[in-house]
Protein backbone atom coordinates (compact mmCIF):
# COMPACT_ATOMS: atom_id res chain seq x y z
CA UNK A 1 0.00 0.00 0.00
CA UNK A 2 0.92 4.07 -0.50
CA UNK A 3 2.51 5.05 2.62
CA UNK A 4 0.50 6.41 5.17
CA UNK A 5 0.25 10.56 4.77
CA UNK A 6 1.70 13.00 7.42
CA UNK A 7 -0.93 14.47 9.82
CA UNK A 8 -1.91 18.20 9.83
CA UNK A 9 0.46 20.15 12.16
CA UNK A 10 -2.73 20.14 14.63
CA UNK A 11 -6.70 19.59 14.68
CA UNK A 12 -8.86 18.76 17.63
CA UNK A 13 -10.90 15.94 16.00
CA UNK A 14 -10.45 12.23 15.53
CA UNK A 15 -10.70 11.25 12.26
CA UNK A 16 -10.07 7.96 10.40
CA UNK A 17 -7.60 6.97 8.08
CA UNK A 18 -7.39 3.78 5.74
CA UNK A 19 -10.91 2.50 6.56
CA UNK A 20 -14.60 3.63 6.15
CA UNK A 21 -14.91 2.35 10.09
CA UNK A 22 -14.81 4.32 12.94
CA UNK A 23 -10.73 4.63 13.93
CA UNK A 24 -10.26 1.79 16.91
CA UNK A 25 -6.61 2.86 17.29
CA UNK A 26 -5.61 7.43 17.96
CA UNK A 27 -2.10 7.33 16.67
CA UNK A 28 -0.65 11.55 18.46
CA UNK A 29 2.53 12.73 18.16
CA UNK A 30 4.27 15.87 20.03
CA UNK A 31 5.35 17.24 16.77
CA UNK A 32 5.43 16.78 13.21
CA UNK A 33 9.24 15.77 13.15
CA UNK A 34 7.88 12.98 14.76
CA UNK A 35 6.27 11.75 11.62
CA UNK A 36 9.24 9.91 10.58
CA UNK A 37 8.79 7.39 13.13
CA UNK A 38 5.40 6.92 14.07
CA UNK A 39 4.67 6.30 10.38
CA UNK A 40 5.52 3.22 10.93
CA UNK A 41 3.15 2.61 13.32
CA UNK A 42 0.19 3.93 10.73
CA UNK A 43 2.65 1.59 8.05
CA UNK A 44 1.34 -1.87 10.63
CA UNK A 45 -1.99 -0.57 11.32
CA UNK A 46 -2.97 -0.40 7.95
CA UNK A 47 -1.36 -3.62 6.88
CA UNK A 48 -3.60 -5.47 9.52
CA UNK A 49 -6.73 -3.31 8.06
CA UNK A 50 -7.17 -1.31 11.80
CA UNK A 51 -8.78 1.76 11.56
CA UNK A 52 -6.68 4.77 12.92
CA UNK A 53 -6.66 8.21 13.41
CA UNK A 54 -3.76 10.36 13.47
CA UNK A 55 -2.88 13.55 14.83
CA UNK A 56 -0.07 16.20 16.21
CA UNK A 57 -1.24 17.44 20.11
CA UNK A 58 1.86 18.59 21.78
CA UNK A 59 1.93 18.04 25.99
CA UNK A 60 3.66 21.69 25.99
CA UNK A 61 2.53 23.88 23.15
CA UNK A 62 -1.13 22.63 23.06
CA UNK A 63 -2.09 21.31 26.78
CA UNK A 64 -5.69 22.18 26.05
CA UNK A 65 -5.71 19.90 23.27
CA UNK A 66 -3.96 17.08 24.84
CA UNK A 67 -6.46 17.19 27.40
CA UNK A 68 -9.75 17.37 25.28
CA UNK A 69 -8.07 14.78 23.54
CA UNK A 70 -7.54 12.19 26.02
CA UNK A 71 -11.06 13.13 27.93
CA UNK A 72 -13.36 12.18 24.46
CA UNK A 73 -10.60 9.18 23.32
CA UNK A 74 -13.32 6.62 25.04
CA UNK A 75 -16.44 8.32 23.85
CA UNK A 76 -15.34 8.26 20.37
CA UNK A 77 -14.66 4.88 19.66
CA UNK A 78 -10.87 4.57 20.73
CA UNK A 79 -9.87 1.79 22.40
CA UNK A 80 -6.11 2.30 22.36
CA UNK A 81 -3.47 4.59 22.00
CA UNK A 82 -0.12 5.31 20.53
CA UNK A 83 1.63 7.99 21.74
CA UNK A 84 5.09 9.08 20.33
CA UNK A 85 7.32 11.65 21.57
CA UNK A 86 10.75 12.81 21.74
CA UNK A 87 13.15 14.72 24.36
CA UNK A 88 11.21 16.21 27.47
CA UNK A 89 8.87 13.14 26.31
CA UNK A 90 5.60 13.90 28.28
CA UNK A 91 3.16 13.31 26.02
CA UNK A 92 2.04 9.49 26.99
CA UNK A 93 2.22 10.25 30.21
CA UNK A 94 -0.04 13.05 30.68
CA UNK A 95 -2.76 11.04 27.83
CA UNK A 96 -2.36 8.12 30.42
CA UNK A 97 -3.51 10.53 33.33
CA UNK A 98 -6.29 11.52 31.96
CA UNK A 99 -7.67 8.11 30.42
CA UNK A 100 -8.22 4.71 31.33
CA UNK A 101 -7.52 3.59 27.53
CA UNK A 102 -4.61 1.60 27.32
CA UNK A 103 -1.75 4.02 26.47
CA UNK A 104 1.37 2.84 24.26
CA UNK A 105 4.31 5.48 24.60
CA UNK A 106 6.92 5.25 21.71
CA UNK A 107 10.33 7.31 22.60
CA UNK A 108 11.55 9.05 19.63
CA UNK A 109 15.09 9.07 18.95
CA UNK A 110 16.20 12.65 20.01
CA UNK A 111 19.38 14.51 18.18
CA UNK A 112 20.92 15.99 21.32
CA UNK A 113 20.91 12.58 23.61
CA UNK A 114 19.67 10.10 20.94
CA UNK A 115 16.33 9.19 22.39
CA UNK A 116 17.57 8.19 26.32
CA UNK A 117 15.74 11.55 27.22
CA UNK A 118 12.97 10.20 25.47
CA UNK A 119 12.74 6.66 26.77
CA UNK A 120 13.31 7.52 30.63
CA UNK A 121 10.90 10.55 30.19
CA UNK A 122 8.20 7.80 29.07
CA UNK A 123 9.06 4.81 30.85
CA UNK A 124 9.70 6.01 34.44
CA UNK A 125 5.57 6.78 35.07
CA UNK A 126 4.92 7.22 38.98
CA UNK A 127 3.07 3.79 40.06
CA UNK A 128 -0.55 3.91 39.48
CA UNK A 129 -0.48 5.68 35.93
CA UNK A 130 1.11 3.09 33.33
CA UNK A 131 2.41 3.79 30.17
CA UNK A 132 3.74 0.52 27.90
CA UNK A 133 6.81 2.03 26.65
CA UNK A 134 8.35 0.30 23.49
CA UNK A 135 11.88 0.41 21.97
CA UNK A 136 13.50 4.05 20.76
CA UNK A 137 12.79 4.72 16.92
CA UNK A 138 11.06 2.66 14.04
CA UNK A 139 10.99 -0.47 15.91
CA UNK A 140 9.32 0.80 18.66
CA UNK A 141 6.39 2.46 16.40
CA UNK A 142 6.23 -0.62 14.82
CA UNK A 143 5.80 -2.73 17.66
CA UNK A 144 3.58 -0.11 19.50
CA UNK A 145 1.00 -1.02 15.98
CA UNK A 146 1.54 -4.70 16.86
CA UNK A 147 0.86 -4.61 20.58
CA UNK A 148 -2.71 -2.65 19.67
CA UNK A 149 -3.62 -5.76 17.21
CA UNK A 150 -2.88 -7.89 20.12
CA UNK A 151 -4.85 -5.99 22.32
CA UNK A 152 -7.58 -5.63 19.95
CA UNK A 153 -6.98 -9.07 19.05
CA UNK A 154 -8.75 -10.02 22.38
CA UNK A 155 -12.03 -9.79 21.30
CA UNK A 156 -11.57 -10.43 17.39
CA UNK A 157 -10.54 -13.64 16.71
CA UNK A 158 -10.09 -13.05 13.03
CA UNK A 159 -7.29 -10.28 14.19
CA UNK A 160 -5.55 -12.54 16.46
CA UNK A 161 -5.16 -14.68 13.41
CA UNK A 162 -4.02 -12.41 11.59
CA UNK A 163 -1.21 -11.33 14.29
CA UNK A 164 -0.41 -15.06 14.27
CA UNK A 165 -0.19 -15.15 10.65
CA UNK A 166 2.32 -12.36 10.76
CA UNK A 167 4.29 -14.27 13.18
CA UNK A 168 4.42 -17.40 10.98
CA UNK A 169 5.49 -14.98 8.54
CA UNK A 170 8.51 -14.07 10.50
CA UNK A 171 9.60 -17.85 11.67
CA UNK A 172 9.81 -18.61 7.47
CA UNK A 173 11.97 -15.33 7.13
CA UNK A 174 14.30 -17.19 9.68
CA UNK A 175 14.44 -20.53 7.90
CA UNK A 176 15.15 -18.93 4.55
CA UNK A 177 17.71 -16.53 6.08
CA UNK A 178 19.36 -19.76 7.28
CA UNK A 179 19.05 -21.46 4.08
CA UNK A 180 21.17 -18.88 2.98
CA UNK A 181 23.44 -19.34 5.41
CA UNK A 182 24.55 -22.89 3.49
C1 LIG B 1 8.67 16.86 21.42
O1 LIG B 1 9.74 17.66 21.10
C2 LIG B 1 8.25 16.23 20.14
O2 LIG B 1 7.67 14.97 20.41
C3 LIG B 1 9.50 16.14 19.31
O3 LIG B 1 10.06 14.83 19.34
C4 LIG B 1 10.44 17.11 20.00
C5 LIG B 1 10.95 18.18 19.08
O4 LIG B 1 9.85 18.85 18.50
P1 LIG B 1 10.09 19.94 17.35
O5 LIG B 1 10.90 21.02 17.95
O6 LIG B 1 10.79 19.23 16.22
O7 LIG B 1 8.71 20.40 16.95
O8 LIG B 1 7.63 17.59 21.97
Amino acid sequence: PDAPTPPDRCHARIEGHGADEAPEVAVIMGSASDWETMRHACRTLERFGVAYSKQVISAHRTPELMAKFAHEARRAGIKVIIAGAGGAAHLPGMVAAQTTLPVIGVPVQSHALSGWDSLLSIVQMPGGIPVATTAIGNSGATNAALLAVSILGLTDAALADQLQDYRDSLKEKVAQSNAQLI
